[in-house]
């Protein structure tokens, strides 16, 4: 049996992966939908190798009869459509900040916290988390495991599709700028973003943090565990797919690197590439158009009792955002929760 499948938002970068990674994965659809702003009415999107999908109006779209809505329309097209589709019968995936902390709403990767799916019948909504925040737990679920985490400090190397398509052409038009002498004056970043880095994703918090790096933290305690503290720094670089993080782990019993390389090779959704005798590490681009959370540069911190230094890679869009959500449709699936 086959289920129909909204995807709200099917015009952006997550939507299109959306999209991509239904049809790669052969997620059993019987019929699926491609939703936008009015805007966008009429255009056609692609739905895998061989098809093309025309993008219909959200405002005036009927989710009855719909099973499954992965949404990544942005927070405030989410906070109007989503709990409509969700009365109309729907089970909304939603990729947005807007829902993450309501407690009613389960916040899940499935590799980390599955058994959380089982309450999304009180809003029929799941929400999807940041995407610095999935692969970050991806990573330290299994090390948490053995060894129980007391601290993360971590500081982000954040690609610019995370802020979505204009924020891409601005680093490629305003590069190819520079190079014509004709320099530009930044619009979706506060600062130029060629050959740079940018200190500021998302909103300043009264406290003089981001609301990225308060995503971070209070989605890593809902998701794994309320106890672990994190603090965080969230960097936006030129890049222009796949996020990077420098992970320091605090934990309250030993584990060697050694130990954490072989629980992390075992662990779903984890690829270990970790050999310096080889030169063996992993840079974002990379892991474009891969599906793992990629850990490299395992190492001792020796300035506390137990501790270790990571580095961890992936693409945003895909297991960051759209992978996510469709591995959490598949799980409701196979659960039997749908
Ligand atoms: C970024 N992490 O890289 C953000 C994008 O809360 O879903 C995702 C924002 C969110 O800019």
């Amino acid at each position: 049996m086959g289920y129909r499948v909204a995807v709200v938002g099917a015009t952006g970068n997550v939507g299109n992966e959306m999209l991509q990674i239904l049809a790669e994965r052969k997620f059993p659809v019987d019929e699926v939908f491609a939703l936008a702003s009015e805007r966008s009415t009429g255009k056609q999107v692609s739905f895998g190798e061989d098809h093309t999908l025309k993008v219909q109006d959200l405002a005036t779209f009927d989710f009855r009869g719909v099973d499954i809505g992965l949404f990544s329309p942005g927070a405030k097209v989410s906070a109007k459509y989503a709990p409509k589709a969700a009365a109309e019968g729907c089970i909304v995936i939603d990729n947005t900040s807007q829902f993450r902390m309501d407690p009613d709403v389960p916040l899940v990767v499935p590799e980390v916290n599955r058994a959380a799916l089982a309450g999304f019948e009180r809003r029929n909504i799941i929400a999807n988390p940041n995407c610095s925040t999935i692969q970050m737990v991806v990573a330290l679920k299994p090390l948490h495991d053995i060894a129980r985490i007391k601290r993360v400090v971590v500081a982000t190397y954040q690609s610019v599709s995370g802020a979505g398509k204009e924020a891409m052409d601005e680093l490629f038009d305003h590069t190819k700028a520079i190079y014509m002498n004709d320099r530009k004056q930044p619009e979706v970043f506060k600062k130029p973003i060629p050959f740079n880095v940018i200190p500021q994703i998302d909103v300043w918090m009264e406290d003089g943090s981001t609301k990225e790096e308060w995503k971070m933290m209070v989605e890593t305690k809902k998701i794994l565990d309320p106890n672990i503290a994190v603090t965080a720094t969230c960097v936006r670089v030129p890049v222009f797919v796949g996020h990077s993080e420098a992970v320091n782990v605090e934990f309250e019993s030993p584990l060697s690197p050694d130990e954490a390389r072989e629980a992390l090779r075992e662990a779903e959704g984890v690829v270990v590439v970790d050999d310096l005798a080889r030169d063996e590490f992993v840079t974002p681009i990379e892991c474009v158009g891969e599906y793992g959370v990629y850990v490299s540069r395992i190492r001792k911190d020796p300035t506390v009792p137990y501790g270790l230094n990571m580095w961890v890679v992936s693409d945003n869009l895909r297991k960051g955002a759209a992978l996510n959500a469709v591995q959490i449709a598949e799980a409701l699936i196979e659960d039997g929760l749908i």
